[in-house]
């Protein structure tokens, strides 16, 4: 366990921090979270300890040789990629750059990835969300989307060869943060959360005028990555979900103050989580009920305050993470600078668009008081819930159910356990808990800081991903993992869900590179048996294949000036063997792996013999994969 004096010292210091840049004081709620540590939760808990001690933590052990039971896709944050990772081992199998140009597959190198990173992609993304698609509550093995809060895009993935195959902008709004993929019937929907309000249009007008700023919800077809409606709202949006139903997404708002700064977005003791209602959204935008902004075409309706659209769910205060349980029935807003979390109903939801509540705080069927900071929160299909405290460095283990009594003036203590973390924890993830199969197995805890846990690696420290063992009565810690800054999310998957879709070669068909081979085919080449140069004008398109250890092409010549297009195919149908393309002194790298065909198009603005060779170890006679160009002064 850690040392008391220090986590004393990390909550207090925590707790400073944010009294001191709001100057609030939350000292009547630090004395109370003192007695409510792992320690002070002894006299029900500890109890229930000891009686279940019995009960060994699982292993993060997996023997060589054998294969993780989970696969876990991590966000990057502001490295922009997505990290996939086995569980329990926590090892890193393989990294999916999504937003981020990354040299070692020639993302933003090659043509395929610049097709999907589009003309002038930014230098990177803030990615926070990853999540799977899903059918009828069941994760599904298709795509997985994630958000970039740095440049308002929403990206998709595709499971079978993990590789990034759409980016969008959204459009009208400023920063895309939460979101999450509409559950029932099926993905369907990408839900994305408009984070800074801003003018809109964004032109230059009304600058100084916030109350003309706003944001918006954005509803994307996952199908077609079009941005299918948005609707405005009031204050801002932070995280959203979706229920099991297929009716309505929810979003929490911190900023229902409008506030500019910190201590303007602190005013209000409540904010507000906001419903949408979809088959209303979906009716009106058929009915052309909308408008468009500027040059956008996409169908955007007025969901503030007294629209049929929206409901507005006061919530204390700044809340945070919202998170669905997966019986179907509840969801949980996270209060952040309240010690509580919201417990939502969503069949009462339907009842306060029907008219039957009065008033939108009736949705709430539970308030528990659980602790510092409360982020986020995950389920083990047991009927209980894991909210993160960040602010105490713990996580708090509730029963929903207990909860409700509680709420409802029965005395019971829905407090079942809370569990040093090492430290101040944003998101915590369970197996499968965010579809109908939530096992109950694992949870990781995605801890902001790891302080003293690694040796020290200068200023910057990692993240610590700590893995808990939930199969038992009580949660036990299983291993400390460090990570690159800066996850914040991660869905846990069986490993059934993907084993057997993922390939293992590209299909010679796959859309990925299809338009090169169309190209090829337009100047008379098979890429996989042709090796030629065709020059048209001062364009020269270079045809080769690889198989290991050789390019079909030795050398080939071209003018200083050209503008040179390398297409190279790998016909090794062996797995595994993966070669690369890379010209030395000209930046060019590219990853083209069994069955691919990957493209580069450069100016050859430098003349003389530039080798270009294989950086992929691919075979014995590896550094002897290599070749020259030839620029002619
Ligand atoms: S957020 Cu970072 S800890 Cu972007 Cu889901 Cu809560
Ligand atoms: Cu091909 Cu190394
Ligand atoms: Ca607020």
């Amino acid at each position: 366990g850690a040392d008391p004096a220090r986590r004393h010292f990390m909550k207090n210091s925590a707790l400073a921090g944010l009294a001191g840049a709001a100057g609030l004081a939350l000292a009547g709620c630090g004395r109370k979270s003192d007695l409510g540590g792992a320690e002070g939760a002894a006299g029900h808990d500890g109890e229930r300890q000891r009686e279940h001690g019995k009960h060994e933590a699982a292993s993060d052990h997996v023997p060589p040789g054998q294969l993780d039971e989970y696969y876990g896709f991590w966000s990057g944050g502001q490295s922009g990629e997505v990290r996939v990772m086995g569980l329990p081992s926590m090892r890193e199998l393989m990294r999916i750059p999504v937003f981020n140009p990354d040299f070692t597959i020639g993302w933003g190198i090659t043509n395929e990835s610049k097709r999907v990173l589009g003309a002038n992609f930014p230098p990177g993304g803030d990615c926070h969300h990853p999540h799977m698609s899903q059918t009828d509550g069941h994760y599904d093995g298709r795509y997985i989307f994630i958000n970039d809060k740095a440049h308002t895009r929403v990206a998709r993935i595709r499971c079978d060869v993990m590789r990034t195959d759409r980016i969008i902008d959204v459009p009208n709004v400023q920063s895309i943060h939460g979101l999450r993929v509409q559950r029932a019937p099926r993905t369907g929907y990408v839900f994305a959360n408009g984070e800074f309000m801003v003018p809109a249009p964004n032109d230059g007008h009304d600058l100084e005028d916030p109350k003309k700023y706003q944001t918006m919800f954005s509803a994307i077809d996952g199908d077609t990555m079009d941005v299918a409606w948005q609707v405005l709202v009031d204050g801002n949006l932070d995280n959203t979900e979706a229920d099991y139903a297929g009716k309505y997404a929810i979003s929490t708002c911190y900023n229902s103050e409008g506030g500019l700064d910190l201590p303007g977005t602190m005013q209000a003791e409540r904010d507000w989580a906001v419903v949408f209602n979809i088959a209303r959204i979906e009716e009106a935008v058929k009915n052309g009920k909308f408008k468009t902004i500027g040059d956008s075409k996409v169908p955007v309706l007025d969901g503030r305050h007294g629209s049929s659209f929206t409901l507005y769910i006061p919530i204390p205060k700044n809340p945070h993470g919202i998170n669905a349980s997966p019986d179907g029935k509840y969801v949980v807003a996270n209060g952040k600078l309240s010690p509580t979390v919201s417990v939502i109903e969503w069949s009462r939801i339907d009842d306060c668009f029907a008219g039957k509540l009065k008033d939108p705080r009736d949705t709430v069927v539970a308030e528990p008081e659980l602790g510092l900071g409360p982020l986020h929160t995950a389920y083990d299909g047991r009927g209980n819930a894991y909210t993160t405290l960040f602010i105490d460095s713990q996580i708090a283990k509730w029963n929903i159910a207990d909860a409700i009594a509680a709420h409802g003036g029965k005395k019971v203590n829905y407090l079942r356990q809370k569990v040093d973390v090492a430290y101040q924890p944003g998101h915590c993830h369970t197996s499968m808990g965010e579809s109908r199969d939530a096992d109950g197995k694992w949870l990781v805890s995605l801890n902001k800081f790891s302080k003293d846990r690694f040796l020290p690696t200068g200023p910057m420290h990692p993240d610590n991903d700590q893995l808990f063992d939930i199969s038992g009565e009580t949660m036990k810690l299983v291993a400390d993992g460090p990570v690159y800054a800066e996850p914040h999310d991660v869905i846990l998957l069986h490993r059934r869900l993907l084993i057997d879709k993922v390939k293992k070669s590209w299909d010679r068909e796959d859309p990925f590179f299809a338009e090169t081979v169309a190209m090829a085919k337009k100047h008379g080449v098979n890429v996989l048996s042709d090796s030629k140069v065709i020059r048209e004008g001062r364009k020269v398109f270079v045809y080769m294949t690889s198989a290991a250890p050789i390019f079909s092409l030795g050398s080939f010549k071209v003018k200083k000036g050209d503008e040179v297009t390398v297409v190279v195919t790998n016909i090794d149908a062996v797995e595994d063997v993966s070669h690369g393309f890379c010209i030395v002194n000209y930046g060019i790298n590219m990853e083209i792996s069994p069955g691919a065909t990957a493209s580069a198009t450069f100016t050859a603005d430098k003349a003389g013999v530039f080798w270009y060779y294989c950086t992929f170890f691919c075979h014995a006679m590896h550094m002897e994969m290599s070749g020259r160009m030839l620029v002619e002064a």
